[in-house]
């Protein structure tokens, strides 16, 4: 489902007049359609959740608009220069980011973002899965084309993690943590993991995706019981609702920036600020990297984005991938 459309255009116009009535009459005018086209728009529009007051003499004004994952509603909400401007909104596919895999086979532009309300094969790392129960996260895809080569694509899950928490930040005022390597948490929980797919030949990235989920609205029982004590969700915590419109738009705000800064700069201050706030450093870890384990003390993260780990005879080993506990 891409943007576009008569629908949107209405929409789009109901918005701008705030308070003021349009008539049906003026809208056909203006779109040159008949009454009855608009009237079927309008009709359309409250299907899907947005809630109008509509007065014989006067004509219609937008009352209230869904916290769904329409196009119109993201562009509405969406600050950024060049990502999430191409959008790709589904009801339910399988996984954002085998549908943005896909879709890079056409020639997207960078910052392409794909979107679901709902998956049915949503993928964690390593084949796992991830939950993705319909209308209360937020599971997309951003499509990124960086000039680096694809020893450097730990820093981009880097960049969505530290977007993840400004975007949190901002919308909730709660202060998540990062835990190495991919997961945001809040209190302790994960509310949020990342997965970066990318194509590459052997010094160049072609495309990389990064796929992030986060678990906004979920009430305790969308997520299984062995899932649960350690997952949680914005709405669990904090005891109420949290616009997923909003905090989209904030994430991919907050994205670009960093994007746009590894891009001028680097990944010193990324990694720099990641470390600030991250949940892993000084504590004691037991890693799962491939099929070695490593225990000791979470150290340093270095500057591949690898975890420093000073084990119990001082030396210091380096996991570049794994899961912490
Ligand atoms: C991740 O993997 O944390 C990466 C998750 C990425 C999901 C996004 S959604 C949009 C895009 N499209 C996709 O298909 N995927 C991405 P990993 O670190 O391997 O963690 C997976 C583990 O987290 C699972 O094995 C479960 O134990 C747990 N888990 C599954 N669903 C969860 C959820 N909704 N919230 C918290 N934990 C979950």
């Amino acid at each position: 489902m891409r943007k576009g459309g008569t629908e949107e255009e209405i929409l789009s116009l109901l918005r701008t007049s705030g308070e003021k009535y349009l008539s049906g009459e003026a809208l056909s005018k203006k779109f040159k359609v008949s009454r009855t086209a608009i009237w079927k728009h309008i009709h359309s529009l409250i299907d899907q959740g947005y809630v109008f007051e509509s007065h014989t003499n006067l004509g219609y004004r937008l009352l209230t608009a869904p916290d769904l994952l329409l196009p119109a509603e993201i562009e509405h909400a969406l600050s950024t220069k060049y990502i999430g401007r191409e959008l790709y909104c589904f009801n339910e596919i399988g996984s954002t980011n085998d549908m943005a895999a896909r879709l890079t086979e056409k020639e997207v532009p960078e910052g392409t973002v794909v979107t679901a309300e709902k998956q049915t094969a949503g993928k964690g790392r390593l084949g796992r899965t991830w939950i993705s129960p319909e209308k209360t996260g937020l599971w997309f895809s951003v499509i990124l084309r960086p000039k680096i080569s694809p020893y450097h694509s730990p820093k981009l899950t880097f960049i969505a993690g530290l977007a993840v928490h400004d975007a949190v930040k901002k919308v909730t005022g709660e202060d998540p943590e990062l835990k190495w390597p991919n997961d945001v948490l809040l209190n302790g929980k994960k509310i949020c993991g990342i997965l970066t797919e990318m194509k590459a030949e052997m010094d160049a990235v072609n495309y990389l995706i990064i796929g992030i989920g986060i678990n906004v609205n979920l009430s305790k029982n969308d997520l299984p019981e062995s899932v649960r004590a350690r997952a949680t969700s914005l709405k669990i915590e904090l005891q109420k609702e949290v616009s997923r419109v909003k905090l989209l738009a904030e994430v991919l705000k907050c994205l670009e920036e960093y994007y746009d800064l590894f891009k001028q700069e680097g990944p010193e201050p990324i990694i720099r600020k990641w470390k600030r706030k991250c949940a892993t450093l000084g504590k004691k870890v037991r890693i799962q990297s491939g099929s070695e384990v490593i225990e000791g003390v979470a150290e340093d993260i270095d500057a591949d984005c690898s975890l420093l780990i000073r084990l119990a005879d001082g030396t210091v080993k380096k996991a570049v991938t794994g899961d912490v506990n």
